[in-house]
């Protein structure tokens, strides 16, 4: 109690000495869904504060973050990811779904609390799952940008600094996508109507089904995003993508950009004509405005990887003082070939950390964990597996579970290891695409060093493997490596760069490929790594990892009140919760029960609580 209280005096006086040097960072947030043009299109858009990309999160690092939002969505549950951000001490503010947190319920308020130890480009976007899952690309999302302390000199100069974030964008609803998802025979939705910068685009209103109403170009929410630049100066794009499922390539016309920056480490700088880039990734650019200042340029974004039907993303680099909406006097630049797969493998190789800031990491591994990603059916459905095992969220998140040693909540057969590798065909469709699913997920022995080799393989159509963006929660992994076709064990270690293996939280999986990661479990949680393709990650690709549970601090209760987390039910439902605060312990409504946050032990006969899941 005494510590308590002499650590809220520290705490009071961190914030209010002059000279104090971590700020706090307050956001107040309300989540609803509103009718948007985003590319001419008018359909339900999910909104922070009236905004998609909601606002920009702006701090310094060492810096800490308060967002409060308040989920105004009646009928969806809502998580909030801080993606890029590793929650070391907070893993439960990781904003997971299932795994670090209960949903925060409509009516509901839930306070996000962490610091921003490393300066860098994030990102945030919604994290909810079960048959919500696609929350993200219906419009919840944007940028943080986390600056240098003062005293530090950045090992490349700019004298302006912008953030962009691409996406695509569905004009079905996400329920619609959702379902067809999880129906037999199953029903794919296809590909985005469009492709978003800055969440603008342009959709072609003229079909004939559509009306002025429901589609017009003039409408001035879908004029294409133009970043104004001064003639003669240098700036630092900060570029995100948080596609549903493409991946880009991102294009200024007649401009080079210099990578200097990825998922917020320094990279030995080089030059591209354009970026590739995956969802879940960020990069910074510098470019020079040294152009002719007289017009206007391009800003473009192409599909790559699957075949191009969406038309290209629009928006301009405008050379001040020509004016924002003048289009320029060229026709966009095209992308690269969408199905050379050379190219994109290449730029991932260039990627090494800056040689002022390589991060040494432990030369040899304690575990190595092969995944293989292939595509499936169980009982019918289409899924996509890890090892032959499609991944479902138990009802209870991993974290709660993990922390109350709430054992039966979820599989405690360890996952598979790895792969048989040499006796798998990663070139063909498979003879037999039944897999199983699983809750299970892999324990990590604390402070251990774990590598994951992930390897790719043929989908259920001919010729066909698709690229997978992988996203690791709660850490930063070395890449050590990509290849083509089936890794092998003895051979392709060799090779690997520990020299100067860049730093990412996000890395591509290319098809017909392997990747080789390396990290330190060293942060004290329970940590999704996924496929950020939303439909892939709905549909089980992806794994949970556990190290040095014991170490996680107490629980905050705002994070528990769904599944076995917190005692057993109370069944009685009022139906006046939507629209009201609903916090602390106060009883919770889920899937239409409410469901009290006692701590009692949980008897082990009680019915499960929870009437709807993956
Ligand atoms: C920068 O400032 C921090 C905090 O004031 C200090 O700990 C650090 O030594 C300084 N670094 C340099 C290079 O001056
Ligand atoms: C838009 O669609 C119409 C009708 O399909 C077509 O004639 C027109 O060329 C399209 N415009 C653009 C800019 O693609
Ligand atoms: C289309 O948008 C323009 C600009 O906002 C507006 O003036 C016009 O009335 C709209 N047309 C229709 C049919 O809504
Ligand atoms: C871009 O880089 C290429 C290859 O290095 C070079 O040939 C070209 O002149 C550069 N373009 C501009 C606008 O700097
Ligand atoms: C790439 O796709 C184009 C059609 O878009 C096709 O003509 C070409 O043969 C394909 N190339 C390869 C290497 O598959
Ligand atoms: C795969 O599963 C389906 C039913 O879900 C079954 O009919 C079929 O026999 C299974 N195939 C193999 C090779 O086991
Ligand atoms: C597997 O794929 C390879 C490469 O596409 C092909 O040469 C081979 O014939 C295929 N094998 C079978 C059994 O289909
Ligand atoms: C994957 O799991 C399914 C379902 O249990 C099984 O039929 C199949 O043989 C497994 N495949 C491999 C390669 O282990
Ligand atoms: C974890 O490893 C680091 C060295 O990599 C060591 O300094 C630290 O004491 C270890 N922590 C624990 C709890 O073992
Ligand atoms: C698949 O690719 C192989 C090798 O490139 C080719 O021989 C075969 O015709 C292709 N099959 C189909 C169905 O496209
Ligand atoms: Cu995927």
């Amino acid at each position: 109690m005494f510590l308590k209280l002499l650590a809220l005096c520290l705490f009071a006086f961190l914030i209010y000495a002059p000279i104090a040097e971590a700020r706090i960072r307050r956001y107040k947030w309300e989540v609803k869904y509103e009718y948007k043009s985003p590319d001419c299109y008018k359909k339900l858009v999910t909104t922070i504060n009236g905004k998609s990309p909601g606002p920009t999160i702006l701090a310094q690092e060492g810096d800490t973050v308060i967002v409060e939002v308040t989920n105004k969505l009646l009928l969806e549950n809502l998580a909030i990811h801080w993606h890029g951000i590793r929650q070391i001490g907070t893993p439960w503010s990781d904003g997971t779904e299932g795994v670090t947190q209960c949903p925060v319920l409509p009516g509901d308020t839930f306070k996000y609390e962490f610091k921003v130890d490393r300066a860098g480009t994030y990102l945030y976007h919604a994290h909810a799952h079960a048959h919500y899952g696609m929350q993200r690309e219906s419009g919840l999302y944007g940028s943080i940008r986390v600056s240098v302390p003062d005293n530090f000199t950045e090992p490349f100069a700019y004298d302006y600094d912008r953030s962009i974030i691409l996406t695509d964008w569905y004009h079905k609803s996400t329920y619609e996508q959702a379902t067809g998802l999880s129906s037999n025979p199953f029903v794919w939705v296809g590909e985005p109507q469009s492709l978003l910068i800055q969440g603008k685009g342009r959709f072609n209103c003229s079909s004939a089904s559509l009306t002025a109403d429901t589609c017009n170009t003039s409408n001035p929410e879908c004029s294409p995003y133009a970043i104004t630049v001064i003639p003669g100066k240098t700036y630092r794009l900060r570029v995100a993508s948080l596609t549903a499922l493409s991946a880009l390539s991102f294009q200024l016309e007649g401009h080079n950009m210099t990578v200097v920056e990825a998922d917020g480490h320094y990279v030995e700088p080089f030059v591209v004509k354009n970026l590739f880039i995956y969802s879940g990734e960020t990069y910074s650019v510098i470019i020079k405005a040294d152009q002719d200042p007289s017009r206007n340029y391009w800003m473009t974004t192409d599909v790559v990887g699957r075949p191009p039907t969406t038309t290209q993303g629009l928006g301009f680099l405008n050379y001040y003082p020509n004016h924002p909406r003048r289009s320029p006097p060229t026709v966009p630049p095209t992308g690269p070939i969408w199905n050379d797969t050379a190219p994109r493998l290449a730029q991932s190789l260039a990627i090494r950390a800056h040689h002022d800031f390589i991060v040494t990491l432990p030369t040899t591994s304690d575990r190595a964990i092969v995944f293989l990603n292939t595509q499936n059916r169980i009982n019918g459905y289409v899924h996509w597996s890890v090892n032959n095992v499609s991944f479902t969220l138990p009802h209870t998140p991993y974290l709660i579970a993990l922390k109350k040693k709430l054992h039966h909540v979820f599989s405690q057969t360890p996952p598979p290891e790895g792969y048989d590798l040499v006796n798998y065909d990663i070139y063909n469709v498979s003879k037999n695409p039944n897999a199983t699913t699983s809750n299970a997920i892999y324990r990590l022995g604390f402070n251990t060093t774990v590598d994951i080799i992930l390897q790719n393989a043929n989908t259920m159509t001919v010729n066909n493997s698709e690229t997978h963006p992988w996203h690791l929660h709660g850490h930063d992994f070395w890449v050590l490596g990509y290849g083509e076709g089936q890794f092998d064990k003895n051979k392709d270690p060799k090779n690997y760069n520990l020299v100067n293996p860049i730093m990412k939280n996000t890395v591509p999986l290319h098809p017909y490929g392997w990747t080789a990661l390396r990290f330190k479990a060293d942060n004290p949680g329970a940590w999704l790594f996924h496929c950020h393709i939303e439909a892939h990650f709905y549909l089980g690709m992806g794994v949970v990892f556990e190290e040095g549970i014991d170490k996680v601090g107490e629980l905050p209760s705002s994070i528990m009140g769904c599944g076995r987390a917190g005692g057993p039910p109370v069944l009685y439902s009022p139906p006046s919760h939507i629209g009201k605060h609903v916090m602390g312990a106060a009883p919770r409504v889920y899937g239409g029960e409410y469901v009290s946050l006692n701590k009692g032990p949980v008897p082990p006969s009680a019915p499960n609580p929870i009437t709807h899941g993956p």
